[in-house]
């Protein structure tokens, strides 16, 4: 198994389910902030040039829910167990972090820290809706001891890749006063020794952490006009 990682949420996320499966794996490191995501070799892998990117053999699996599902398949574990409602419940909050609070909560992040003015409509808009999910996570663990009941699933992982963000994600350093029972559920996933793992991964590598121009340009190509702009390639 090859992983192309970065250590940010959806990356770590699959690193977190490879060791808590204890699977034997390369990490390959992808800087994000020089562009290699872009570099032919890697498009090859994922078209859509973002990491993870999971190498299994003859598979090659992007996106990180996509590869958590894989995985479950693969090993048979840390999914859902067999009764319908539990397979409902896991594809149905796997799916509700990766179509909702995931992409909310990173243009949350977007706006508020990286746009140019004004910004008010678009920020107030997704701040609210990344907001609206995390309480939709807060009243489901109020309820559960995790995603699934007292069953640890690959939607944990899911959420444990955004989860120690929240403060950030929402602009706000009090937020964990405001989501105790999220708080208790993270504390309990980052006792586990995988967590610890998949943390350490980032410090085998040396990852460009400034925020330059160039590294603006890469990140956000919409900024340069579509006639000047090679970065997207396709
Ligand atoms: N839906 C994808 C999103 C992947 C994604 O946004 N990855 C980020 C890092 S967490 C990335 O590679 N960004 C680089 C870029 O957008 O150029 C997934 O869940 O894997």
């Amino acid at each position: 198994l090859k992983l192309y990682f970065n250590p940010r949420p959806n990356p770590l996320k699959v690193a977190l389910f490879l060791e808590e499966a204890a699977l034997d794996y390369d990490v390959v490191p992808v800087d994000l902030l020089i562009g290699e995501q872009f570099e032919p070799a890697f498009r090859y892998l994922n078209p859509n040039s973002k990491v993870p990117v999971l190498v299994d053999g003859e598979s090659v699996i992007f996106d990180s829910t996509a590869i958590l599902l894989y995985l479950v398949g693969k090993t048979g574990k840390y999914g859902p167990a067999d009764s319908d409602a539990m397979q409902g419940d896991f594809l149905s909050w796997l799916l509700f972090i990766a179509t909702g609070l995931a992409p909310y909560s990173g243009q949350a992040v977007h706006f508020r820290y990286h746009a140019p003015a004004p910004q008010d409509y678009a920020l107030n808009r997704y701040s609210y809706e990344a907001e609206r999910h995390w309480r939709i996570i807060e009243e489901r663990l109020a309820a559960n001891r995790f995603l699934l009941g007292d069953r640890y699933t690959a939607a944990d992982m899911s959420l444990w890749g955004w989860a120690p963000a929240l403060p950030y994600l929402l602009h706000d350093d009090a937020a964990w006063d405001r989501f105790p029972n999220l708080v208790r559920w993270l504390e309990e996933i980052e006792r586990r020794p995988a967590v610890a793992k998949a943390k350490a991964i980032e410090g085998r590598f040396s990852f460009k952490s400034e925020i330059d121009e160039e590294t603006l340009r890469i990140m956000f190509p919409h900024n340069v006009p579509l006639s000047q702009n090679t970065q997207r390639g396709a």
